[in-house]
């Protein structure tokens, strides 16, 4: 799967070059490519930003350059572009399903108070959010939408089945133990050292029902 990424500051997405994802790149399971907005800039100072028309505080981006960085992006007839910002649709699980059956996603990431609306109404298929509050840029959730979607790429993650896991299923995971047997003089739940498999898939099953219900209702209400 190829992701493209326009932004200010491609430096953030280094986050992305270390463990399970940095993995998957290595081994070509997904590929970023990073394009630095300012690259596109037309000015002798490399200015990217100007002053909203109409006043107020802030910095807007340019539209000719977030334009020129996306036109310079190759093969993007079949590709989804995003633009990340707190009016998108709030990213969940099956949001990341979806996008995770694109085989090509362009993700726009906004600094300062955002992009001149002109750029995004011409290029932006989809606005996502990653959650109410407010962040200094798009590049935080552009990494979190995708660290979601590369895992549902083959070979990304080591697991049978990702469809198994929480919030697929719309539960919570059971809690998980490790050695030694006693930690502070507390001992691991006894039908974990049992072998008894069945037993053990009854437990996780009723601890996830439990731990959902206490922790997230509203998840065991859908
Ligand atoms: N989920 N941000 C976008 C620039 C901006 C400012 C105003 C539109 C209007 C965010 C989020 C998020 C910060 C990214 C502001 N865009 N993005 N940026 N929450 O907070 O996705």
């Amino acid at each position: 799967m190829n992701f493209d990424v326009l932004t200010l500051f491609p430096e953030m997405f280094d986050a992305l070059n270390s463990s399970i994802i940095g993995r998957a790149k290595e081994k070509n399971l997904i590929n970023i490519n990073l394009i630095n907005i300012r690259d596109f800039s037309k000015d002798k100072h490399k200015k990217v930003d100007d002053t909203p028309y109409g006043g107020g505080a802030g910095m807007v981006m340019k539209p000719d350059c977030v334009y020129d960085a996306f036109c310079s992006i190759e093969n993007k007839d079949n590709a989804k572009v995003i633009y990340m910002s707190p009016q998108g649709k709030k990213l969940d699980q099956k949001k990341v399903e979806e996008l995770a059956n694109e085989e090509h996603l362009i993700i726009l990431c906004g600094h300062y108070e955002g992009i001149d609306q002109r750029v995004i109404d011409k290029i932006v298929d989809e606005e996502i959010s990653i959650g109410d509050y407010v962040l200094t840029g798009g590049e935080i959730p552009a990494m979190v939408l995708i660290d979601s979607v590369a895992r549902y790429n083959d070979g990304v993650i080591d697991r049978e089945s990702i469809k198994e896991e929480s919030f697929a299923n719309g539960m919570l995971e059971y809690p998980q133990y490790t050695r030694p047997e006693v930690f502070e003089g507390v001992r691991v739940p006894e039908v974990l050292l049992s072998g008894h498999h069945e037993n053990i898939e009854k437990w996780r099953r009723e601890e996830a029902f439990r731990i959902t219900n206490l922790k997230r209702p509203d998840l065991n209400k859908k």
